[in-house]
């Protein structure tokens, strides 16, 4: 087996050890951060997020595959260039106010990253002004927000009205998930689109940059 697809193959095992020395002996045979990226990390993780999606893999495999991707990323984040990262879009990741969940936010935030988006994780508790400040210090593509309580649910229109007030609203695209979002809830509040899972949030990222 090449060593892209045993890098896939241990992103499927949740190996993150091998990940890991894989994705070192990768670098030092001269593959390119961006080539292990696309062709080894995201291709395996894309197979665990279609696994999940059909049931076979359940929540602590697709952490524990999403950890083996960190591993990788770690070792890549500093040698990927600027323009490689930023080429598929900058997107602002965080858990709205008063929510501290963050396992999704958190595997749908490595999957973009392993997709070629520059994510900027703002971690829970986020309050509106935080999600704007930031996508306007970045000139973000993207907002996306992760809620799972019915309570904090009702955060996501905060964050789309301020950013509305900040005049920015134009220019980023809202995709909302976690417990608390549905397709039906983010087009009441008028946010761009909802995933109901990391491989779709991916889709859905990619979908509004190729518009
Ligand atoms: C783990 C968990 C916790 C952990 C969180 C640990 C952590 N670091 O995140 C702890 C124990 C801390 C916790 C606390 C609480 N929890 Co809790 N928790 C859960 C649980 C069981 C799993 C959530 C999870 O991590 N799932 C795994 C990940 C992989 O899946 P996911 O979150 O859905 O994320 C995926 C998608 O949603 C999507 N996605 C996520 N974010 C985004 C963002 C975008 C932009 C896109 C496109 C997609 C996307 O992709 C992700 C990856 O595939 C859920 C049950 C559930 N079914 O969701 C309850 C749940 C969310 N919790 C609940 C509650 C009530 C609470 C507490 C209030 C309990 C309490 N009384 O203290 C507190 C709230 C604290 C707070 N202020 O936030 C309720 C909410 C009910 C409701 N309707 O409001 C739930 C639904 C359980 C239940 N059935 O009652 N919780």
């Amino acid at each position: 087996m090449d060593l892209l697809e045993s890098i896939k193959e241990s992103i499927i095992d949740m190996d993150r050890e091998k990940v890991v020395e894989l994705t070192r002996k990768a670098l030092d045979e001269g593959i390119k951060p961006k080539k292990l990226v696309d062709e080894g990390l995201t291709p395996g993780m894309d197979v665990v997020g279609q696994e999940y999606e059909k049931g076979i893999k359940f929540i602590p495999e697709m952490f524990m595959s999403a950890e083996a991707l960190r591993g990788a990323m770690e070792l890549l984040r500093p040698i990927l260039t600027k323009s490689e990262l930023s080429r598929a879009g900058k997107v602002i990741m965080g858990t709205v106010e008063g929510d501290i969940h963050d396992i999704g936010l958190q595997i749908v935030s490595m999957m973009l990253e392993g997709a070629g988006f520059e994510v900027y994780d703002l971690g829970v508790d986020v309050p509106a002004e935080k999600f704007v400040e930031k996508a306007k210090q970045e000139k973000a593509d993207i907002v996306g927000m992760s809620a799972f309580l019915t309570t904090t649910g009702l955060r996501f229109s905060d964050v789309i009205e301020a950013l509305q007030e900040a005049g920015i609203r134009e220019k980023v695209k809202v995709m909302i998930g976690g417990a608390a979002a549905s397709g039906k809830y983010a087009e009441t509040i008028g946010a761009d689109g909802y995933g109901a899972n990391a491989s779709a949030a991916v889709r859905l990222a990619k979908s509004f940059i190729s518009k």
